[in-house]
């Protein structure tokens, strides 16, 4: 059966709503929604491992990775499971999140609900930046928003 999921991302400047849908539990997730008050460019998209924001975004631990992997890029083999590369944003802020991922799942070992959805100030560089951080957080920086990722109605 298909299940559904949102998560709203606060942050002082930056906010969003995305939307996670997939129609049985072999099948890609679709990933839809729109994230305002960007600067314009690449910015790091994650799952983080907890849906814990009690001192803000940086409670959410690191990147959902529960088979102890480095840091990667969504089409990679070798990839943490939160690793959804980036999203884009145009002159006006403005990025329209549509993604489709097979590593994530809204059930099972690699589910991502009660987790967090990051949004980052720097682009994430796939793991292939050569900085100290490129294999852990792809190098993306600053959390600008977060927000926990719960179920949802279907057919919304
Ligand atoms: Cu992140
Ligand atoms: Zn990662």
């Amino acid at each position: 059966m298909a299940k559904k999921a949102v998560c709203v991302l606060n942050g002082e400047i930056v906010r969003g709503t995305v939307y996670f849908e997939q129609a049985d539990p072999e099948a890609p997730v679709k990933i839809t929604g729109e994230i305002r008050g960007l600067d314009q460019g690449l910015h790091g998209f994650h799952i983080h491992e907890f849906g814990d924001n009690t001192n803000g975004c940086i409670s959410a631990g690191a990147h959902f990775n529960p088979h102890c992997e480095e840091h990667g890029g969504p089409g990679d083999e070798t990839r943490h499971v939160g690793d959804l590369g980036n999203i884009e944003a145009g002159e006006d802020g403005v990025a329209e999140v549509k993604l489709c991922d097979r590593m994530i799942s809204l059930d099972g070992e690699h589910g991502i609900l009660g987790r967090t959805l990051v949004v980052h100030a720097d682009p994430d560089d796939l793991g292939q930046g050569g900085h100290e951080l490129s294999k852990t957080t792809g190098n993306a920086g600053a959390r600008l928003a977060c927000g926990v990722i719960g179920i949802t109605k279907v057919g919304q």
